[in-house]
């Protein structure tokens, strides 16, 4: 028998043990820092129990922003030698010293999340945050889109660092000259579920470019050999703006210019159809061929707001082949690794987007499968980072933030 109550502790002691006061860190040791997403999660983690946490999380997150708008990928609050690529690396000047990329912009909609259950003591809270998520989306639609889909310029941006949507775009890097670094993550988990040394070459060959560039957009943006539109960041971009808009609308916040972004990204969302693959699939926008790869992001349409039966039938697919989630490549796919990182196993997190997406269109049958695996991988194998979709095991850092609060706010 689930003991839920106790799975319900172990929970909140894991975002209190990562809380550091004012943010959360995704897990003590790997990632001893505040990374934007994560944080987005973890708001909605302590919106249950502590409203007000919750909104100091999100609150915390954006007093990191840069002047264009921006919300960096990672806030290093306080130096941490337990992390590589740290501040002196990416060597940036925001208000809070940070990487120089983006992340999933998913804090609209976990903001809307937080407001719905505090909708009192909340209001002014969300109002003032509402103009701060309107320019991090400016910043999205300005730097950041190609024909009105998403575009990454670096792995890190999309949170699925070494997916195999990247693939073709990363080997047009040549890392010469990146110089000798001393990685750390592979010193917290075992390297075979890690990103590999010719991942990590171009990462930080990215990061010096940028530096370089003095993370100046337009500069980045001329010849750069890796420009990628995902279907994973234009999915939740195009939901997180229709979850502003519904803020906005609440708070007297001009509507216009949103519904502006809204239409162009419904018209992104076309340009990463890949008939035939019959996919959402991700786009390379430097050479224009598509990744050929069906993964857990191309499975957010509905997240989007978006039907589409072809998906439909992609997804029973992909859950019949492995019995833990939805995998985060397809698992009859020939790159298919089950311990490596975004190239196999199942994230919570992303099933919970998913998930939500399909109630909200009316599958509650698929709904429900991805929630119910979800659950019970959670209370076998505990509260992971990730997992293998083949035989459950947990995998990557332990005690995760993240999935301790979808434990909280949905698996059960
Ligand atoms: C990195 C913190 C982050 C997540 C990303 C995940 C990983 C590694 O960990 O990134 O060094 O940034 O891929 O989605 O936000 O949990």
């Amino acid at each position: 028998m689930t003991d839920y109550q106790a799975l319900d502790d172990e929970a909140r002691k894991i975002l209190r043990d990562n809380d550091r006061g004012s943010y959360t860190v995704p897990t003590d040791g790997l990632y001893p820092y505040q990374w934007n997403w994560d944080s987005a999660f973890a708001a909605m983690g302590f919106a249950g129990s502590d409203p007000d946490r919750a909104w100091t999380e999100l609150e915390t997150l954006f007093s990191g922003q840069w002047q264009n708008g921006m919300v960096p990928h990672i806030l290093f609050h306080k130096p941490d030698p337990g992390y590589f690529p740290g501040p002196d690396v990416w060597g940036c000047s925001g208000p809070i010293p940070s990487s120089g990329i983006s992340q999933p912009p998913i804090a609209a909609t976990m903001a809307r999340k937080v407001w719905e259950q505090d909708k009192g003591a909340g209001h002014p809270r969300m109002s003032a945050l509402v103009p701060k998520i309107a320019a991090w989306h400016r910043w999205f639609m300005q730097w950041r889109t190609d024909r009105g889909a998403v575009c990454i310029t670096h792995p890190w941006e999309a949170g699925r660092d070494n997916a195999c949507d990247w693939d073709g775009a990363m080997a047009a890097i040549d890392p010469q000259g990146v110089g000798e670094y001393t990685r750390r993550d592979t010193g917290h988990v075992d390297p075979a579920m890690r990103p590999t040394k010719q991942d990590y070459d171009r990462y930080i060959w990215l990061v010096q470019r940028g530096r370089r560039l003095e993370w100046d957009e337009e500069q980045m943006a001329r010849d750069t050999p890796f420009r990628v539109a995902d279907p994973g960041m234009t999915f939740m971009l195009l939901r997180a703006t229709r979850d502003l808009r519904a803020m906005a609308e609440a708070t007297g916040f001009d509507t216009d210019e949103i519904d502006a972004w809204i239409t162009r990204l419904r018209a992104g969302v076309e340009t990463l159809w890949n008939a035939e693959l019959g996919s959402y699939d991700s786009r390379d926008v430097v050479n224009g061929g598509f990744a050929q790869c069906v993964s857990n992001a191309s499975f957010l349409n509905w997240y989007a707001g978006i039907e589409n039966a072809d998906m439909l039938a992609q997804l029973d697919r992909v859950m019949d082949a492995v019995p833990h989630g939805v995998p985060s490549y397809d698992p009859e796919g020939p790159k298919f690794d089950a311990k490596r990182y975004w190239r196999g196993p199942t994230w919570g997190i992303v099933n919970t987007l998913i998930a939500w997406g399909l109630e909200d269109c009316g599958h509650a049958a698929q709904a429900e499968r991805v929630r119910r695996t979800t659950r019970d991988l959670i209370a076998e194998h505990g509260f992971a980072e990730y997992f293998d979709p083949i035989d459950g095991s947990p995998a990557g850092g332990g005690r995760f933030t993240w999935t301790a609060a979808i434990w909280l706010a949905w698996a059960t």
